[in-house]
């Protein structure tokens, strides 16, 4: 299964690295054949380099359209040597074997990334590239595809050490190879669909480029990919690492989930997420204040949390965000002096990202089930003062449709059953994810009880506050456990049979009521 290779053709858009590998295959005895570009850089490092022109018997045409999609090439990739039938035909049609094949495809991703425009765009499609890949890839019994500098560095290092390649390593190269040419056509796919309709999700293949093997998954024992689609949000998927330790599959699970929070506001704010969930958000005259007022609401889940902040960071910020140990840090900018801060924290992850995600682009979001995968649009709800119905005798007054908003806006973050407490733009008490609604309400009032004797305020964080709900409560009990923690006023969409019940409890509570007739469950 040793295969000494004879001839290689190389292929490539990028040319870096080129030289000194090209070396080393013509130093290894292999001959180098190449197309247009590639041949002349080759020739230009003093190297003899065959033109697949001479080869084929045509010139490259057609802008280059077609230069390699040649009988000439794919036989010669996709020959079976030891067959006598192909064989035959090599020697019936003077087409040499090709041993190895180094190509890196076209940059359509980055031409899509630096809006190139559609024009561009299409250029960039690769067709003779991916080809010659998978034929390679396919008779990899024979040859040896490498498709980025890593594959092409461990061609090199068995030519040397051995004078061959092992079907073992052609067999890992054709893997790569394979994976690229699917992401390479994912990304064309999911361009081009956004090109048609960009509301029919459905229609959009689903693929990626790898960012970064992760350490493990959400658990050590799990294994764990990050890959970044050809979705242009800003967002932890495009941040730039600015230092710290690896990031991991929770981090950047839970990053998003504050990134795309923090997003919602106008104002100042700072959200801390822990397992998935806010623990804390707020909004401030400035970060910090934003900050102080998002770590009172619950102290003690935020050790270790990630932060979200959606303005630039400065020095006050880093300072007062570096006290307690987190474990991300996610903002559109941070200046000097608040690097240098987060600088003596070695561990903490910072994450900076060119602006901040729109809450309001469409887009899709996916999950996983046994043997296929579920797809929805992204919840771009947003509900506005108009969008409100007061269903109470006594009516919010404007402070309390103040806190409606950012409760409700913060709930819908929340997993569900998400009962969320709110005042003056700053969580008192978030219940997450119970199985119902009256015990989400009684977690949530159990933090805010915390948080007010935390503070010395001899009384609940949530006093006075505005409670929201994801989903219409099914009964009064929710909403009476609401009204026992402070609540005063309530926020949910409404929709339940029993919502007569639900309303004559707030009225004799005294409680004001908005139904939004929108739900935003988060599973
Ligand atoms: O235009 S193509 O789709 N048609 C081809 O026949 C073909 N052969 C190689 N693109 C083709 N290539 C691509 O050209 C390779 O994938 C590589 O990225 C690039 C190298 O071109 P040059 O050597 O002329 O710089």
């Amino acid at each position: 299964d040793r295969v000494t290779p004879r001839r290689a053709l190389i292929s490539l858009s990028d040319k870096t690295g080129l030289e000194a590998t090209a070396r080393a295959l013509h130093g290894a005895g292999v001959e180098l054949v190449s197309t247009g570009g590639t041949r002349a850089a080759i020739a230009a490092f003093g190297l003899p380099v065959k033109d697949v022109a001479d080869l084929t018997g045509f010139p490259e045409m057609m802008d280059g359209r077609v230069k390699t999609l040649h009988p000439v090439v794919h036989g010669g990739l996709l020959g079976v040597r030891d067959a006598a039938e192909h064989k035959a035909a090599m020697d019936a049609h003077g087409i040499g074997p090709i041993d190895i094949v180094w190509i890196d495809l076209y940059p359509f991703e980055k031409t899509v990334e630096s809006g190139g425009g559609f024009e561009a765009a299409i250029e960039n499609i690769d067709i003779g590239g991916p080809a010659m890949i998978r034929s390679g890839a396919k008779n990899h019994g024979y040859v040896a595809v490498a498709v980025d500098a890593d594959a092409i560095g461990l061609v090199l290092e068995a030519l040397q050490a051995d004078g061959a390649t092992s079907l073992e390593l052609r067999k890992r190269l054709a893997a790569r190879a394979f994976a690229r040419t699917a992401a390479y056509d994912a990304a064309v796919s999911g361009w081009f669909a956004g090109q048609v309709d960009d509301a029919a999700p459905v229609r959009k293949s689903i693929g990626g480029t790898l960012a970064q093997t992760l350490r493990y998954g959400e658990n050590p024992h799990q294994t764990g990919a990050f890959y970044r689609t050809g979705e242009r949000r800003p967002g932890v998927a495009h941040a730039e690492q600015v230092q710290g330790k690896e990031l991991g599959y929770n981090n950047i699970a839970d990053a998003d989930a504050a990134y795309e929070l923090v997003a919602e506001f106008e104002r100042p704010a700072c959200v801390i997420v822990k397992h998935a969930n806010p623990c804390g958000v707020a909004v401030g005259g400035d970060l910090s204040e934003a900050y102080a007022r998002a770590l009172e609401c619950d102290p003690v889940s935020a050790f270790g949390g990630v932060i979200a902040v959606n303005r630039p960071l400065g020095e006050a910020d880093a300072r007062a965000i570096t006290e307690i140990f987190t474990e991300v840090v996610i903002a559109p900018g941070a200046d000097e002096a608040a690097r240098a801060v987060f600088a003596a924290k070695k561990n903490l992850r910072l994450l900076i990202t060119d602006g901040l995600p729109d809450p309001h682009a469409p887009g899709e979001v996916f999950r996983s089930v046994a043997g296929g995968f579920l797809v929805q649009s992204r919840d771009v709800a947003r509900i506005t003062p108009a969008d409100l119905k007061i269903v109470t005798k006594r009516r919010p007054t404007p402070a309390e449709i103040e806190d409606m908003l950012f409760a409700f806006t913060v709930a819908k973050h929340v997993k569900s059953n998400a009962i969320v407490y709110a005042r003056d733009g700053q969580t008192a008490g978030i219940g997450a994810g119970q199985m119902n609604r009256r015990d989400s309400a009684r977690i949530a009032a159990i933090r805010a009880r915390e948080a007010g004797e935390a503070k010395g305020l001899g009384r609940s964080l949530a006093e006075g506050s505005a409670c929201a709900s994801e989903a219409f409560f099914p009964f009064a009990d929710g909403l009476l456990e609401a009204v026992a923690a402070g609540a005063t006023s309530v926020i949910q969409p409404g929709g339940s049979i029993r919502d007569e019940e639900v309303i004559a409890a707030a009225d004799e509570k005294g409680v004001a009521m908005a139904f939004t007739g929108v739900r935003v469950f988060r599973h």
